[in-house]
């Protein structure tokens, strides 16, 4: 029997993004047959008793307090990024400049600069065959994947309507902490960077269309709140009587957007919407297209489910639900018999399942850092029409 060769870890950063991707590290083999066994080498953190803590908790065999102590390593093939955007840029170049593979949470940085510079040596690495993705995860949730099967296969007809929503609630006690996310030189941005560039993401890889153009409004709600001290994690409660610091993110992000069609084809026209502060709204990340033909709808609160109504069934049948949860749909037969259902951590696991077989095939992961440079630019796009009264303003690069 010959062994497998492993595809050894290091990864920076052990929070909850750490722990989603460990976990994904440990349990991809075990479901799936990977043409490469991920071994998790190292986990590099810069608090010797927490990340030797978190070593021991989520799997890892050792740390480092130094990333780039990680990346000098020659028993680590591959660096995944789970540290806040500030720092891909920076660890993402010094990884691929040094020959090892690179995963890196989203957004893919603070900055277009930073995400072009990022691409342009991403670009260079591919071809000495040292391969790059960005953690847009959601790509990977069975039922958006089946969603997009379903676009190419051309079931919707020439999409019209675009409607994409992030909803959460966690920020919106006023007294929660002033973690890293709320700070502008560390997170890029708020809700528009965490979470509304999973969904511009999702809607412009759905519909292969890039958005062209976008008018925009940026709100933050809460303009100080509570130093976060030892705090780690989203939400919380961090005192009324306490010293107070300024967010200098946006709290919610909403713009409305045109895409740039595809070969011969008009572009779609979409609304979007990013808020941690839509009170009872945990995770609601929303995808609704409208083609010529039919529609389709996803919520990732009933994540198991994919909603279609196509125009040529039975008139006014209403929605139809699509349990995505059998061995036809994208990843599931890997999982549960008789539609079990599936869960937040599993499209962490996809993803590295995706990302190990196209390393052991020597082709270029999806999404690339090129992919993600262009939600970036999307992003950049909406800050400087909010910042100028929504003026429509369009893409760079576009
Ligand atoms: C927080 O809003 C967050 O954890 C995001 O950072 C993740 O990318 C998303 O998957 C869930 O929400």
């Amino acid at each position: 029997m010959t062994e497998t060769k492993s595809l050894r870890v290091g990864m920076v950063g052990y929070a909850f993004m750490g722990a989603a991707h460990s976990h994904a590290w440990r349990t991809a083999p075990r479901f799936f047959d990977l043409p490469l066994a991920p071994q998790l080498t190292a986990v590099a953190g810069r608090d010797p008793e927490r990340v030797a803590a978190a070593a021991a908790k989520l799997g890892w065999e050792s740390t480092e307090t130094d990333w780039r102590r990680l990346i000098q390593r020659d028993d680590i093939d591959l660096i995944d990024i789970c540290a806040p955007g500030n720092l891909h840029a920076e660890i993402a170049i010094a990884a691929l400049e040094a020959g090892k593979h690179v995963l890196c949470e989203k957004p893919l940085a603070n900055s277009v600069s930073e995400a072009e510079r990022m691409t342009a040596v991403a670009d260079s690495a591919a071809a000495r065959g040292v391969f790059s993705m960005c953690g847009f995860s959601y790509r990977r949730t069975p039922a958006l994947s089946l969603a997009k099967r379903l676009v190419d296969s051309g079931a919707l007809g020439e999409i019209r309507h675009v409607r994409a929503q992030y909803l959460q609630d966690w920020l919106s006690d006023a007294n929660a902490p002033l973690t890293w996310r709320l700070d502008k030189a560390k997170s890029g941005s708020g809700s528009l960077g965490d979470i509304g560039a999973h969904i511009i993401d999702a809607a412009q890889w759905v519909t292969g269309q890039n958005v062209a153009g976008v008018s925009a409004l940026l709100e933050t709600f809460v303009k100080e709140r509570p130093i976060a001290g030892d705090f780690v994690g989203l939400g919380g409660h961090g005192g009324t009587s306490g010293p107070r610091g300024p967010v200098t993110v946006d709290d919610a992000a909403i713009f409305s957007a045109r895409f740039d069609g595809g070969a011969g084809s008009p572009g779609a026209i979409g609304v979007f919407e990013a808020t941690r502060f839509a009170l009872g709204r945990k995770n609601a990340m929303r995808l609704e297209l409208n083609g010529s033909k039919a529609s389709l709808a996803f919520d990732f609160e009933d994540m198991n489910s994919l909603w279609f109504y196509d125009s040529a069934q039975e008139p006014n049948a209403g929605f139809r639900r699509i349990q995505v949860t059998e061995p036809e749909h994208p990843y599931t037969g890997h999982w549960w018999p008789v539609g079990h259902g599936l869960g937040y951590e599993h499209a962490f696991t996809h993803q590295v399942v995706d990302l190990v077989e196209a390393i052991a095939a020597g082709k270029q992961p999806s999404p690339s850092f090129a992919d993600a440079l262009q939600v970036q630019r999307v992003l950049e796009a909406v800050e400087v029409s909010a910042a100028d009264e929504s003026r429509w303003t369009k893409v760079g690069g576009a």
